[in-house]
């Protein structure tokens, strides 16, 4: 195949899944393969990844035509915390790897928001064009939400699934022989600050239990302080999460 294949990632599980994929598929035997991570995460993450941890980290929104000239032929985004300058993504053929079901619920944290609007959870692998999280799909996968999954549980289940279909997908795309096709429709779209609004927990706020335990599910993740509210009488901001534990018969 011989191809030239620049892999961005901000995410070192996925990216040590990534190299053990090209190494099983002996993929890095006829290609050249370079992994960088962007300025948006911390070198310290990649210690263990000795592939990408020499590498300068790189910033894809200035770089952008330093990368052009390197001439790659397929630019992976694995979780790249970096949004792919238009030029960039019409120059090159960029593929991202996503931890959602396109079109729904598209951007930050997918699993946090389909726990509330129930829209579909899964693992898409796409197109890069111009819009986040939007361009034509080439292959995805479904994940089973249960009840009682928390952000972390269903996180986990979509990095498996991420991986399988990246190992399904690799050599067809590598080698341009993929079909692809436009997301059914536009779905919605979650950024950041959506999710940072949702952390803020009106004690106020009036529903049912069931909402309050979805809301406080799809913000559980294990170390991450997510939900909280600040304490009128001290100041103080409680950190809350849940813990659900389910008797298996
Ligand atoms: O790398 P990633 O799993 O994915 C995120 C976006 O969800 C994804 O759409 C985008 N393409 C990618 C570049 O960035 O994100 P992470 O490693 O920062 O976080 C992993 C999970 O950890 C996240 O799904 C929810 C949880 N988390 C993370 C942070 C930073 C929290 O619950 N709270 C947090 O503050």
């Amino acid at each position: 195949m011989n191809k030239n294949i620049l892999v961005i990632s901000d995410n070192s599980y996925l990216l040590k899944a990534f190299i053990n994929v090209v190494g099983e598929l002996a993929i890095n035997e006829q290609n050249h393969v370079r992994y960088v991570h962007t300025i948006h995460c911390e070198n310290e993450m990649f210690r263990d990844v000795p592939e990408v941890y020499k590498n300068e980290p790189i910033d894809v929104k200035k770089e952008y035509d330093k990368i052009i000239d390197e001439k790659w032929d397929i630019i992976f985004s694995v979780h790249c915390k970096q949004l792919f300058p238009s030029k960039l993504v019409n120059s090159i053929r960029c593929i991202n790897i996503h931890p959602g079901y396109n079109p729904y619920n598209r951007g930050w944290f997918p699993q946090v928001f389909s726990i509330l609007n129930g829209y579909p959870l899964g693992a898409t692998i796409h197109l890069i064009d111009e819009a986040l999280d939007h361009g034509q799909i080439i292959d995805q996968k479904l994940i089973n939400l249960e009840f009682w999954d928390t952000s972390l549980t269903a996180y986990n289940k979509i990095l498996e699934v991420e991986i399988e279909l990246l190992r399904k997908n690799i050599l067809n795309i590598i080698s341009g022989n993929i079909v692809s096709k436009h997301p059914m429709e536009e779905g919605n779209l979650n950024l950041k600050n959506d999710f940072n609004k949702l952390c803020k927990i009106d004690l106020n706020q009036e529903g049912t239990f069931g909402q309050f335990y979805d809301l406080l599910r799809a913000l559980t993740h294990g170390s991450f302080k997510n939900a909280y509210f600040i304490d009128e009488a001290s100041g103080k901001k409680v950190n809350i999460s849940i813990n659900i534990e389910v008797d298996e018969q």
